[in-house]
């Protein structure tokens, strides 16, 4: 039974290297890709959005975002919203929203309150914690090119990782649990004492999770560095409440690095 097993997961393996290599052929993915222009007043219809809606952020964060800027997420063209939380363990809570027909919604948050907060229609389960705006990383990958992050978080007893994958269906973003890892260790000695391992919602192993990773980890790094601001940088000027969040959210956009109309590899296709 066990060696049944064991054939299973090999085959399993073989497969998902057949198809990933069918479809990764470096001829299938182009060397660059051709961002739309954004959509017109796009600035604007987040300002407006957030003014709007101050008293909502206000109740969800009440001691107030930690970070904002904004990144293409989906590259359809116009940028996605990227709110920090502060933070109450090892990295930020991230929260996205996406404008859509016109309209801003949330697509992924680390509260669970927030889908019924703001309109869920677009709400995804799945969700991201990182702390820095450089932790996007715009790649061209064996399946194409998008931005992925490593969401990561854990306390002193876990540590969790998961490789989400973001797209676009119909204009709105979408996020995609590519693998995703759990370790548990014991105090003290730090040996790891339970996992769990998930590929594709899946359940995997540590080499099926590497493998899913290293499609994302060892893609090829268009070196795009998106930027934005964090509260910290001057807590003053982003003072508590809604004048400091705006101006906060004004300079964010300043901040602002747009791709270029074709981004062009920094490293020689493999
Ligand atoms: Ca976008």
């Amino acid at each position: 039974m066990k060696r049944l097993g064991i054939l299973l997961i090999v085959l399993a393996v073989l497969t998902g290297c057949l198809a990933s290599s069918g479809a990764s052929a470096p001829t299938a993915v182009p060397e660059t890709v051709m961002l739309p222009q954004p959509a017109e007043g796009w600035q604007d219809s987040y300002l407006a959005f957030l003014d709007a809606n101050y008293d909502i952020f206000a109740a969800l964060w009440p001691d107030g975002l930690g970070g904002v800027g904004f990144i293409d997420l989906d590259l359809d063209g116009t940028p996605e919203l990227v709110a920090f939380d502060q933070g109450a363990s090892v990295a930020l809570g991230v929260q996205l929203f996406d404008l859509i027909d016109g309209q801003v919604y949330c697509v992924s948050s680390t509260l669970d309150s927030a889908g019924g907060a703001f309109d869920s229609a677009y709400l995804s389960s799945v969700h991201v914690c990182t702390s820095f705006f450089e932790s996007f990383r715009l790649s061209r990958t064996a399946d194409g090119w998008c931005f992925w992050v490593d969401s990561s978080n854990g306390t002193e007893q876990t540590a969790w990782d998961e490789i989400v994958r973001f797209g676009g269906d119909g204009g709105a973003l979408t996020l995609t649990s590519v693998c995703y890892r759990y370790l548990e260790f014991e105090p003290g000695s730090g040996l790891v004492v339970a996992e769990n391992y998930t590929v594709g919602g899946g359940a995997s192993d540590a080499a099926g999770y590497q493998a899913a990773a290293d499609v994302y980890q060892e893609g090829q790094d268009t070196g795009y560095n998106a930027a934005g601001v964090f509260l910290w940088n001057d807590m003053e000027r982003y003072g508590a409440g809604h004048d400091g969040f705006m101006t906060m959210v004004k300079d964010a956009l300043t901040a602002y690095v747009p791709i270029t109309d074709t981004v062009t590899l920094a490293s020689p296709v493999q």
